[in-house]
């Protein structure tokens, strides 16, 4: 078969199975084109995208102003290496530096990178600006995050199928349980050699696990105390995915070391980065850290519009306004329905607990059924299922998709 013939949707898959790494276990759906919070499938059965690529189309599917960025730029320069200059990337740092109040930004390319350079970033500057002894810094992280699938992250993981037979693991971290500031002194107080606390606002493959009213605040000033980074990890958080322009900024904390990804592209392209300010990044010196397509031409004009979007079309308070009536309407449907558990989230990344077993398949079944009626959405873990629309969405659509949900639940 011509690779471009027409595929029917089991084609798509059979050939996938048949040529592609087993590495994910994808709904059963086989998408061909995307607008705005819509997505189609091979066939042209049209659907809500209530996943959004885990938060990283917060703009909406193939928004003409990034693709028009992105169209023109990829004509025009795409790769230079930073080997040399381009005049793309000190306009899209100034950008960045100032819409989120940092003196400079490493630019990178997928979120596990950035992840990976806030931990080297931290680690240098606990060497040559705390002071710690050399090879000696240790990182706080929290029980049940997810900052990514690199050798040394999952080695501060404790999800077994991230972990099983990926050994032997980086040492240098510290696991605490979340939103649990007395675990956080402690470890402070009890080990000398702390260079950073890392943490998801919101900790989003935990199952959309909101930490108590006051908790990052109180973790922020705690870092202060103890002289420690606080690393913020808002890769899934961030751009105006929680109602606000970054999830730390509903309690109005500065973080030391910022970490962004996903929709700092709109998911046209991938574009991650670290913010700092100079005390801290300039730690880093040439040749220490780098990346052949960090901080490429294409990435930088993407990231422009991606966040002129973000602030054009409001999409921050969108997602705040939209969020309350999706878990309005969410709760007061779980009251009369006894498969819902629990709604929660902040803004336009939600979930629901299933009232079933993690083991059960009821939260799959209804993620097939929900398919069935034109919306996707997948589980996190057995028995949650995550809603992260597009962060573009109306009223009426929202209202829609809650309707489909409310009706698919209704039919278990
Ligand atoms: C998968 C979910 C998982 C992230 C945070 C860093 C990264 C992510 C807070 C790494 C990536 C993605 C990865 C993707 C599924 C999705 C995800 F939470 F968003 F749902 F896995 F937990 N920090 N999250 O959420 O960014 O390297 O992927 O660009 O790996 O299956 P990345």
């Amino acid at each position: 078969m011509a690779v471009l013939d027409q595929l029917t949707s089991q084609d798509a898959i059979d050939l996938e199975n048949k040529y592609g790494a087993h590495n994910y276990h994808p709904l059963p759906v086989v998408l061909s084109r995307g607008e705005g919070v819509h997505v189609w499938d091979v066939e042209g059965k049209k659907y809500y995208d209530f996943l959004s690529a885990y938060s990283a189309v917060n703009q909406g599917h193939c928004h003409p102003k990034i693709v028009g960025a992105m169209t023109a730029q990829a004509q025009t320069l795409t790769l230079t290496s930073r080997a040399f200059y381009n005049d793309m990337l000190g306009k899209y740092e100034k950008f960045a530096t100032e819409l989120f109040g940092f003196d400079k930004l490493l630019p990178m390319n997928t979120g596990a990178e950035a992840v990976e350079t806030a931990l080297k970033l931290s680690r240098k500057w606990a060497y040559e600006v705390k002071g710690i002894e050399e090879n000696k810094a240790q990182i706080i992280v929290c029980e049940n995050n997810f900052h990514g699938r690199t050798t040394t992250i999952i080695s501060f993981s404790n999800d077994p199928v991230a972990r099983k037979n990926f050994g032997p693991f980086t040492n240098g971290f510290i696991k605490i349980e979340y939103d649990n500031l007395v675990a956080l002194e402690e470890a402070l107080k009890s080990n000398d050699n702390v260079a950073g606390f890392l943490v998801e606002p919101i900790q989003g493959e935990a199952g959309v696990y909101v930490p108590s009213e006051g908790y990052l605040a109180k973790a922020k000033a705690l870092c202060e105390k103890y002289n420690v980074l606080f690393i913020a990890d808002e890769v899934q958080t961030g751009i105006a995915r929680t109602g606000r322009m970054l999830a730390v900024d509903h309690e109005n904390v500065t973080p030391d070391v910022l970490i962004l990804g996903k929709a700092l592209s709109g998911g046209a392209y991938p574009v991650s980065a670290v913010l700092a300010n100079d005390s801290i990044m300039n730690v880093i010196k040439p040749g220490n850290h780098g990346s052949t397509f960090g901080g490429n031409p294409i990435a930088g004009a993407v990231a422009i519009a991606a966040l002129e979007v973000v602030q054009e079309e409001n999409l921050a308070e969108n997602a705040e306004r939209l969020g309350q009536i999706f878990r309005a309407e969410l709760s007061e449907f779980a009251i009369t329905n006894d498969l819902v558990k629990k709604v929660r989230g902040k803004g336009l990344l939600n979930a629901i607990l299933i009232n079933d077993t993690e083991e059960s398949s009821t939260a799959w079944d209804i993620c097939i059924k929900l398919r069935d009626n034109g919306l996707l959405a997948k589980p996190t873990h057995g028995n949650i299922i995550r809603f992260a629309p597009p962060l573009v969405m109306n009223e009426e659509e929202l209202r829609d998709c809650i309707s489909i949900i409310k009706r698919t639940i209704s039919e278990f």
